[in-house]
């Protein structure tokens, strides 16, 4: 499924539409059906996903901006002065201002992200508050061909920063392929790499089932993004959320699973559930701080130093590139 879509991403005759279109329909017509969570992010699927960080099971986006609070000079001592960041996959960009605040006149900011609209204006937000910043947004999908503008002569180092742990949301060779080429465009600098950790399944499991619902809409949102972009005709109502830790992976699974025997019709074809059946949306890998070395190790990096919280709930790494 990944190299299909690797190419259907760097044909630029095929429109984002046309992409969502024909992955979809191979989703629904393999066994078992599933789908790259990417699509999960158009502007009411980053909507939702805003909300999650906020909920009180949803440890990750709080444990992480703590760590980062807490160690922010040690971490800008790291980057050293006139620093360029490269966000990769940049939502709201709450949690590049910690680094921002505490770095020695940082030079340019590059958030990347796949919702154009959502990264527009976060970074607009962003501008007004640190004028003398270059911020330079650029909407694209960061797991394809990575290319950035060169730097000025006089630029200091170049620090990618993939917060989050999205790096979970890659299956292990994708994220083998993305931190190679991350390895690559940050030679001579390094990565700032957010990784959740692995940890008791309850917690997990309530992470990803909270009891108001909003990662379940979010699930489903998969499914109206479909019926809004696609003229589908899925009904929501017939489709359940489904997550769970998969402990021999290392990853809770997000699943959308069907209450009853139906079909839908894409693209003139049409696709059946059975009840019970299932189309995997997500899976979220959780790691150890030496599983995440060894992985940036065999990218190409050189791991630095961690930082981690007093539970050990998140991990955030420095990798020299
Ligand atoms: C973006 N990503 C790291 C989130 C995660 O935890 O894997 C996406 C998410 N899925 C459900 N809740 C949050």
């Amino acid at each position: 499924q990944s190299s299909h879509a690797a190419e259907a991403g760097n044909d630029e005759r095929v429109s984002p539409a046309g992409e969502f279109a024909h992955d979809l329909a191979r989703a629904l017509a393999n066994r078992p059906r599933s789908i790259s969570p990417k699509y999960f992010y158009d502007a009411e699927g980053s909507r939702l996903f805003d909300r999650i960080c906020e909920l009180p099971e949803y440890y990750p986006t709080r444990t992480e901006l703590g760590i980062l609070a807490r160690h922010a000079p040690d971490i800008a001592a790291h980057m050293g002065p006139q620093a360029e960041i490269v966000e990769f996959g940049a939502g709201s960009l709450r949690k590049v201002r910690l680094l921002l605040d505490a770095m020695d006149r940082p030079a340019r900011y590059l958030p990347i992200d796949i919702s154009g609209e959502h990264l527009a204006h976060s970074a607009a937000l962003l501008q007004r508050d640190y004028p003398g910043l270059e911020v330079r947004p650029v909407a694209a999908d960061y797991t394809q061909r990575l290319l950035l503008p060169a730097q000025p002569p006089d630029a200091g180092r170049r620090v990618g920063f993939f917060p989050g742990s999205t790096i979970g949301n890659f299956a292990p060779e994708e994220a083998l392929h993305f931190l190679t080429s991350a390895a690559q465009v940050l030679r001579g600098g390094a990565l700032l790499i957010g990784a959740d950790l692995v940890k008791d399944p309850a917690v997990l499991h309530a992470a990803y089932n909270d009891s108001q619902g909003v990662t379940a809409a979010f699930n489903l949102n998969l499914l109206a993004r479909a019926n809004r972009e696609l003229g589908t005709r899925f009904d929501l109502a017939q489709f359940a959320h489904g997550a769970f830790y998969n402990a021999p992976h290392r990853r809770i699974e997000m699943h959308l699973v069907s209450r009853k025997r139906q079909r839908v019709a894409l693209g003139g074809e049409w696709y059946e559930f059975e009840e019970g059946d299932s189309l995997h949306t997500e899976n979220s890998h959780k790691f150890t701080i030496d599983s995440l070395r060894a992985l940036a190790s065999r990218a190409g990096f050189r791991p630095g130093p961690v930082w981690t919280d007093p539970d050990h709930l998140f991990s955030v790494h420095w990798l020299h590139a």
